[in-house]
């Protein structure tokens, strides 16, 4: 019989298809083939009317022998091929826990900030307290409170961003202490770090935009004794056990007596070398003690109390520090630059 035939052929290609499928897709493809609508075995029952009447009954359940098995052998193979991919998924999902980490990139402190937390950190043992304030400031805060009055050649319009009459960009941070004598709480031991604006030209040694680290004690009986041993041991810290310090007399309008404070070469020891240009000492601060004018003016009693101040670089150090011969290289952030230190 030509239909019983091309049914056992449809069969044989149909199992050999499925057994040879591979993938799901393809499975499923060959499922359409055979079962879908337009399917081979539908086809045959759409055949079905050409059928002698008697012999229909017998081919009708013959397609549907061929139909479950065709139907049993696409589920157990659909079952391998899934088993398959799940096993494939969970050996690509192995994590082995002892391959090295990937290490990320992670930022850098910049060495001025280095530099300023380790001079944050050396007072702040002393029992200093770290004050900040405000950039733009009154003229009063920055100048006049600190003896410097209209005219003194330190407020030179050259040197100065004026933002109108009465308030500039602070030319030093000094104003954060008069700030702070003004709030009358007594004795105060503080440093104050923060940006300073200064309308230089950029060079090696200059920006408009620098950084300072001024310090101020005021306690009864505080002398001169107590600011040279107290930046003495700064400069030991700083820079190594072996430094030592020398005090220049200078003048500042808010301090008297006033000096510049010279450490000796941490390169030569002292010797001189090329470092400190052969002089064994390389200048690192201005200081002074507290002008009675500067106390009276903030309502502290010069008669009462006496005082130290300072203030340093922040990049005239991290220069020296780290050997760095241009400041523009602080300012420009270059990574490869800045990894370094
Ligand atoms: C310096 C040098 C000398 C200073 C003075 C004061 C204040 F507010 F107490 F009067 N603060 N900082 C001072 C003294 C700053 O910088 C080179």
């Amino acid at each position: 019989m030509a239909m019983k035939e091309r049914l056992a052929k449809i069969r044989e290609e149909v199992l050999e298809q499925i057994k040879t499928s591979e993938s799901l897709e393809r499975l499923n493809e060959v499922r359409i083939g055979a079962l879908g609508k337009k399917g081979a075995l539908t086809e045959i029952l759409k055949g079905m009317k050409d059928v002698a009447a008697e012999d229909r009954p017998k081919v009708g359940q013959m397609v549907n022998e061929v139909r479950t098995e065709l139907e049993r052998a696409l589920e157990t193979e659909k079952e391998k091929l899934e088993d398959l991919a799940r096993d494939a998924k969970l050996k690509s999902e192995v994590i082995d826990v002892t391959l090295p980490a990937v290490k990320n990139q992670v930022g850098h402190r910049h060495p001025n900030t280095i530099v300023q937390e380790e001079v944050e950190r050396i007072f702040v043992g002393m029992g200093y307290e770290v004050v900040e304030g405000p950039e733009v400031e009154k003229d009063y805060y920055n100048f006049e409170a600190l003896n410097t009055p209209k005219g003194h050649p330190a407020r030179d319009e050259q040197d100065t961003f004026y933002i109108n009459e009465d308030v500039v960009l602070r030319t030093q941070t000094s104003p954060v202490q008069v700030r702070t004598m003004e709030k009358g709480k007594l004795p105060i031991r503080m440093i104050a770090p923060g940006r300073v604006y200064r309308a230089d030209e950029v060079d090696a040694t200059h920006s408009p935009v620098f950084h300072q680290i001024e310090g101020l004690v005021i306690d009864k009986n505080i002398t001169f004794a107590d600011l040279k041993g107290t930046l003495a041991e700064f400069a030991r810290e700083l820079f190594g056990e072996e430094t030592k310090v020398k005090f220049r007399p200078h003048h500042f309008p808010f301090t008297e007596p006033s000096a510049e404070v010279d450490v000796s070469c941490f390169k030569c020891g002292g010797k001189g070398c090329r470092f400190c240009k052969g002089s064994g000492w390389i200048e690192i601060l201005g200081c002074g003690m507290v002008h009675p004018k500067v106390l009276t003016m903030s309502g502290i009693d010069p008669e009462e109390y006496s005082g130290f101040a300072f203030g340093v670089g922040l990049e005239r150090i991290t220069l020296l520090k780290y050997e760095i011969d241009d400041m523009r290289l602080l300012y420009e952030n270059d990574v490869r630059f800045l990894k370094q230190f």
